[in-house]
């Protein structure tokens, strides 16, 4: 089957949002509601283990504040320090804090006039990814893609394959048809738990050490004509950067 279509996920991938951004706007929930919670860099790292954001509130708590006396309507409490972090994410993006990762404009570019289909598939929160497009690509860009698969669409969050499964099921494709973008293990886990087989991952600071075992390509980032990928397992596209017909030649291969 020829490549049909690009799955992209969005944190870590198409930006470096989760340090300076998700991570920021969750202190800044918390000190709106009078919590002395402070996620470090170091302790966000341990936290991303767990997708979506009010799930990874809980396991902090769960894990990492015990003593915290829990409200009796502790779902709904949660579900509200979530919805403040949101709105304090997208005032972020809207102000221009968080650029894409090199190369994904260009190869979004070329991905449209060769006439390849794009969807998103993410665990984060619908809005993110939209306020994310609009600051860096514009408000028509949200168009581009024909689906974006985010948040509570489904109830399994990765690693469980359920997002992308939903996102292709829209799209009427198979998964022999696609190629996926991640950044994470848990982003690895659920593209290959859907059946996909193509799969580009681009590491970043807090999932460089993770196992990508199953990705047919892993760089550092997609990379740019004066700019070119570093390459950590597979091989390495022909340009030195991902073009379109890189994700052909990767496609085809993880096929056979
Ligand atoms: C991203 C996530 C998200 C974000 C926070 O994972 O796990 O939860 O960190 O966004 P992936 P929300 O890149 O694998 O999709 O707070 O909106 O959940
Ligand atoms: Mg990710």
């Amino acid at each position: 089957m020829t490549l049909q279509a690009l799955l992209f996920d969005v944190d870590g991938t198409l930006a470096d949002t989760e340090r300076d951004g998700h991570r920021v706007a969750f202190n800044l929930a918390f000190a709106d509601a009078g919590l002395d919670w402070d996620w470090t860099e170091e302790l966000y790292g341990q936290l991303l283990k767990v997708t979506g954001g009010k799930e990874r509130i809980l396991f902090y708590l769960d894990r990492f504040n015990r003593c915290f006396e829990r409200p009796a309507e502790l779902d709904a409490f949660i579900a509200g320090l979530h919805r403040s972090k949101t709105a304090h994410y997208a005032r972020m993006l809207a102000e221009g804090c968080i650029p894409l990762r090199p190369g994904v404009a260009r190869l979004l570019d070329e991905a449209r006039a060769a006439g390849l289909r794009l969807a998103i598939a993410t665990t984060t929160t619908p809005l993110n990814v939209t306020a994310l497009l609009d600051s860096t690509l514009g408000p028509e860009s949200k168009d581009w893609f024909e689906v974006i698969a985010a948040g509570d669409i489904v109830p399994a969050k990765k690693p469980a394959p359920d997002i992308y499964l939903w996102a292709m099921q829209q799209m009427g494709l198979e998964p022999q048809q696609c190629l996926a973008f991640e950044d994470s293990d848990n982003g690895v886990r659920s593209v290959l738990d859907a059946g996909i087989k193509a799969l580009l991952v681009t590491v970043n600071g807090y999932t460089r050490e993770q196992d990508f075992t199953g990705a047919s390509l892993v760089l550092d980032q997609l990379g740019e004509p004066d700019q070119p990928a570093q390459v950590l397992a597979g091989s390495a596209p022909s340009r030195g950067y991902v073009d379109v017909t890189a994700l052909r030649e990767l496609h085809l291969q993880a096929q056979a």
